[in-house]
């Protein structure tokens, strides 16, 4: 309280005296003015030379004039001021508080509304929702196992019982073998792990199973299987990814926790790097005869001997690697353990009629590019040797179609090339390019089928002697995998022939190895196999093969008759017996094969439609919660309320207020910033800090606004300020100062200090 009267005081001090002294209780010995009754001196005040009262009282007679007239008059217009001040202000206060005590009954009470009431309605819907979502997923899941169960009984019928397991196993994995030669001829990038046989993921998600870590440098994997009854997966986890593949039709596949990862996981846990990821990154260079022969593919004969499997169900064969795992039954696996599968898998790939029948095309490929980048090079020297090389190559660049480059004459073959007419650089480097894309494809299918092993593996070793179980999963996998390869009939139907011909080569095929003699000459005609009066391949895959023979017999014939050591101008499907494989189309006889699996949409769309209105029920459960958030903003939050307990700063709220003084012109702004500017000066300024709140001097009760945490004084503080109210019909800023470097004070007055204990205070 002392504070407010002396404020008053200075208030009411004119002329050099005293207008009253306000409420000073007098001790004994003091002198009262006369005619200022609220003037009080101490008795030292007497006969000082100072003239307090205003008619001199306090002084000899004759030492001071009367001016009681003047005083008295300002002291009454003061006192005036004071009340209208007072009753201006307090009126505004009481005004705003109502404005405020209304508000606040009318939000608290929509607030309890929304958070009883709707909120939690809202709550329970979106649950519900979600509830209709996993459902929805749960049945499109329990649809699609039906539907695959219904495609892979029906696509094997007896076929899986008379296939061997050998059969099977090769099939899978010359299926993604071709898929992966497929997937880079499309450009395919439908997942992040560019080198797993991802027909063979997602089969293995149609058959509630995942494989994990999955690592090209180790050659293992993992497997978890989700099943009704228990299994290391839940089943709301297969159906979301299944779910998620179904909806995006061809867009980014997922298959599990891994799928982000490269397949080479393998290689953060070693210094050797991805050698397949390499291999198929930089084909044709050095790095890929670290693992291939001059063919293309690498032969290992012992280890090739070690893989075989034995004919029926293959189980007992099973790479020596597995069995050694066993009888070792330690964590840490040898690394001749490591290198033997490393070895088993590469050489049975390489070994492999699929590879061998790339096995020319490569060799070819590779003689070529050779060929063409001697020829580049040449030109290039000719061309810095001032030759006219440069003029033709420019006036072939301009041609619309590049010539050819195959040699016409023999004897300018085997003469200087550089000179040949026809010779045209671009041309050239589309051939090699086209070469390349082919090779890469190829390599692609080898990473696909390298894969493919190792996944297996892994299914093999999760089954342990289970051996009727690994070959009823391998069926199923088959007959999913070709589902998702896309493989057209007439690829599929050749890679049944190769599947049945066993893995041992064929006199033919050895005979024929590096030659362009192509797998049809195996294959063609087509003929039926009687097992236990099973008819294999299914006749369906028959009708196929005959198309196929009857495309490419002949191709396959002009193709590798060429003389190899001319440059063909474009490189033809068939050039050298190499095949794009073909995409699955809409009349594909292999269509029959997967109905069930074309009735799935509806339930997929049963999904969509649920996740739709989960998203319906979320965003209205959201906007009732923003709805709440800004009510309780509105009314400056509920637990801490920063309009203060009573509300008194919500008139005021987010007001700005200047005044100049000194060189600067200052502004402090109610929950917002105080700015000191030079005069004139727009924007900008110093930051004098941030509102702080505002709270009551415990001793004065007066009102104190803060703001801190401005910007940092130059070898002092960071700057701030403080504002002392007192009771005005305005709000405006009555002085500023900086009584200590960067720390500065203002008065204001503000109609929010015009309260009831002001009023006492005053004696009002
Ligand atoms: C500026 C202003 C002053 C302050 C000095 C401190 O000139 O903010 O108010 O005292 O900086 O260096």
């Amino acid at each position: 309280m002392i504070l407010f009267s002396l404020i008053y005081l200075c208030i009411l001090y004119i002329h050099g005296r005293p207008l009253a002294i306000a409420r000073s209780s007098p001790p004994s010995a003091q002198f009262h003015c006369p005619r200022q009754p609220n003037v009080v001196l101490p008795l030292s005040r007497i006969n000082d030379g100072i003239c307090d009262c205003c008619d001199g009282a306090d002084e000899p007679d004759g030492a001071c004039a009367d001016d009681c007239e003047q005083v008295l008059a300002a002291e009454r217009a003061a006192r005036a001021q004071a009340e209208a001040d007072f009753a201006a202000g307090s009126q505004k206060r009481a005004a705003e508080m109502a404005e405020f005590t209304d508000l606040l009954k009318e939000t608290v009470a929509e607030i309890e509304q929304l958070t009883k009431d709707e909120l939690p309605r809202l709550e329970a819907e979106v649950k519900s929702a979600d509830v209709e979502v996993r459902n929805a997923k749960l049945s499109y899941m329990n649809g699609r196992f039906a539907a695959v169960k219904a495609t892979v009984s029906d696509a094997i019928k007896d076929i899986g019982r008379v296939a061997t397991f050998e059969e099977i196993r090769t099939l899978i994995v010359t299926t993604c073998h071709l898929a992966g030669e497929l997937a880079d001829a499309n450009g395919d990038n439908h997942s992040r792990n560019k080198s797993t046989c991802l027909p063979l993921r997602l089969a293995g998600l149609d058959l509630a199973f995942v494989w994990e870590d999955e690592d090209i440098v180790e050659y293992k994997a993992t497997i978890r299987r989700a099943e009704a009854n228990g299994g290391d997966m839940m089943l709301p986890e297969v159906a979301e990814l299944l779910v998620k593949n179904a909806q995006n039709g061809n867009g980014m596949v997922t298959f599990g926790r891994d799928d982000s990862k490269g397949s080479s996981a393998g290689s953060a846990s070693g210094s050797s790097t991805s050698n397949n990821e390499r291999d198929y990154d930089a084909y044709g260079d050095d790095d890929y005869h670290r693992y291939h022969d001059d063919d293309g593919y690498h032969h290992d004969e012992d280890d090739e001997e070690d893989y075989h499997r034995g004919e029926d169900d293959g189980v007992e064969g099973r790479a020596v690697v597995a069995a050694d795992e066993d009888d070792q039954g330690a964590e840490l696996e040898s690394d001749e353990n490591k290198e033997a599968r490393r070895a088993a898998i590469t050489s049975s790939i390489a070994s492999a009629r699929l590879s061998a029948s790339r096995s020319p095309f490569v060799s070819q490929a590779n003689a070529l590019k050779e060929k063409i980048d001697s020829l580049l090079t040449e030109s290039e020297d000719n061309a810095t040797d001032g030759e006219d090389v440069d003029e033709k190559i420019e006036n072939d660049d301009e041609k619309e179609e590049p010539t050819t480059t195959k040699k016409e004459d023999a004897e300018e073959a085997s003469g200087a090339d550089t000179e040949d007419p026809a010779f045209d650089p671009q041309s050239l480097q589309m051939t090699r390019g086209a070469l390349d894309r082919r090779l890469q494809h190829i390599q692609k299918g080898t990473s696909f089928a390298t894969s493919a092993m190792v996944l297996l593996n892994a299914l093999e070793d999760d089954h342990g002697d289970d051996h009727g179980g690994l070959k009823q999963d391998m069926i199923n996998l088959a007959v999913m995998t070709i589902y998702h390869s896309q493989l057209g009939a007439g690829d599929i139907a050749e890679l049944f022939y190769l599947a049945m011909m066993g893995s041992d080569p064929s006199p033919a095929a050895e005979e024929s190895e590096g030659t362009c003699a192509s797998i049809y000459s195996a294959i063609c005609p087509p003929t039926v196999e009687r097992r236990s009066g099973v008819e294999l391949p299914p006749s369906l895959l028959i009708e196929a093969a005959k198309t196929r023979c009857g495309e490419r017999v002949a191709i396959v014939a002009t193709e590798c008759s060429g003389d190899s050591s001319y440059l063909p101008s474009s490189i033809s499907d068939g050039f050298s017996g190499y095949f794009v494989p073909q995409q699955f189309s809409e009349n594909d006889t292999l269509g029959k094969v997967y109905v069930a699996m074309n009735s799935l949409s509806a339930l997929v769309d049963t999904v969509s439609e649920t996740e739709r209105n989960k998203l319906d029920r979320d965003s209205a459960l959201n906007e009732t919660r923003n709805k709440l958030r800004n009510l309780e903003d509105k009314i400056g939050g509920r637990d801490e309320p920063k309009y203060g307990a009573d509300g008194e700063l919500y008139g005021i709220r987010d007001s700005c207020h200047a005044m100049e003084s000194g060189k600067y012109e200052y502004e402090v702004c109610i929950f917002q910033k105080a700015t000191q500017r030079d005069k004139g000066q727009k924007t900008g300024g110093t930051n004098l800090g941030l509102w702080a709140g505002m709270s009551r001097d415990e001793e004065t009760g007066q009102r104190v606004m803060k703001w801190n945490k401005g910007t940092k004084c130059w070898n002092g503080p960071a700057r701030s300020a403080t504002v002392y109210l007192t009771c005005g019909a305005e709000t405006k800023l009555l002085t500023a100062d900086e009584p200590s470097t960067c720390e500065y004070a203002f008065t204001m007055e503000s109609h929010i200090a015009c309260d009831d204990e002001f009023k006492q205070e005053l004696g009002l």
